[in-house]
């Protein structure tokens, strides 16, 4: 897949608003999608809920935001992204094989015995992935790790973070947010994604984590609130970081959709973490390959 402008370090991103890019970001998250249904296949069980939530998320760091190169993986100037909600771990390995890191045929091989592509991040075995995490809470610190390093080496990234909004409870999130805030690293950029669902039920009945926007502003953040499939609402609130001279680390909350592009998967916890039958697998790839087949049909009708 070709680069995008954006994707290549140092190029400066003022085109959130240019319908064509916009359209080509909407078709990519769409194909990240559907390799991703294609890679789960059924049987398995397997994080469907929150992955597709933060496709979109996403699509936007990693084709439109973050300078980092596919040909220089150990750049040390590459932008850095922590998948604090490692369970969603497979949205990136779809963008790793998009990217020509992994091989797409390897991404069958997701949760086999021996695979490098596992569950939740394991950075020793699979390319192209900076943390490990699983255990929810612990991303936001590992990011002020790397940010501070990089203060100390004189390396100027930035480092983006996705974190769930059930894992906002878990209370680390918060002493790592405090930590960002005292010590003023502004080029760690937080991004939330706000589907109101966790594993068990809904977020704010198992323990409310709003109002969002107030806490992470009384942590010494600033704070921006976004539709997270609203791809020119993400770019333009990511676009917050560029250059260096911020005053404060960004938080960015996504409102996403849980199981977003599947409808029978939408805002509901049934499949947080489950096995498809081979109906509803085949479902699943209809449903997105005609949403793909629409957004194709536009482009070749010159929309966006
Ligand atoms: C410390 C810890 N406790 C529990 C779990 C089990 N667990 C995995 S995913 C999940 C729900 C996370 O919900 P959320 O952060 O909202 O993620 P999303 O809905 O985006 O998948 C839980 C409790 C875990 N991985 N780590």
């Amino acid at each position: 897949m070709p680069p995008l402008e954006g994707e290549v370090r140092g190029v400066q991103h003022t085109h959130t608003r240019d319908p064509q890019l916009l359209g080509e970001l909407e078709r990519r998250a769409c194909r990240v999608r559907l390799e991703l249904i294609r890679m789960f296949s059924h049987g398995k069980a397997h994080h469907y809920g929150g992955s597709l939530s933060c496709v979109e998320i996403a699509t936007a760091l990693f084709f439109y935001r973050m300078r980092r190169s596919p040909d220089a993986p150990d750049d040390l100037l590459r932008d850095r992204f922590v998948m604090s909600k490692g369970h969603s771990v497979p949205v990136q390995y779809v963008i790793l094989a998009m990217q020509g890191i992994l091989s797409t045929e390897e991404l069958a091989t997701i949760k086999q015995l021996g695979s490098r592509l596992q569950g939740h991040p394991d950075v020793r075995k699979t390319p192209g992935l900076e943390a490990p995490t699983g255990s929810l809470g612990m991303g936001l610190s590992y990011a002020n790790g790397i940010a501070l390093a990089a203060r100390m080496d004189r390396l100027e990234f930035d480092t983006y973070v996705l974190l769930g909004d059930g894992e906002m409870q878990e209370g680390q999130v918060w002493e790592a947010a405090m930590t960002t805030a005292h010590h003023g690293l502004t080029r760690v950029c937080a991004v939330v994604d706000r589907n109101r669902f966790q594993s068990q039920g809904e977020v704010d009945r198992i323990m409310a984590v709003e109002p969002l926007l107030e806490r992470w502003r009384a942590f010494g953040w600033e704070a921006v609130r976004v539709d997270g499939h609203d791809l020119a609402e993400l770019c333009g609130a990511l676009d917050r970081m560029d250059g260096g001279g911020r005053e404060r680390p960004l938080a960015v909350v996504a409102d996403t959709i849980k199981g977003r592009g599947v409808s029978f998967m939408e805002s509901t916890y049934r499949y947080h973490n489950a096995a498809l039958t081979p109906d509803e697998y085949e479902r699943a790839v209809r449903e997105i390959e005609s949403r793909l087949a629409e957004l194709e049909e536009g482009e070749t009708h010159g929309e966006a």
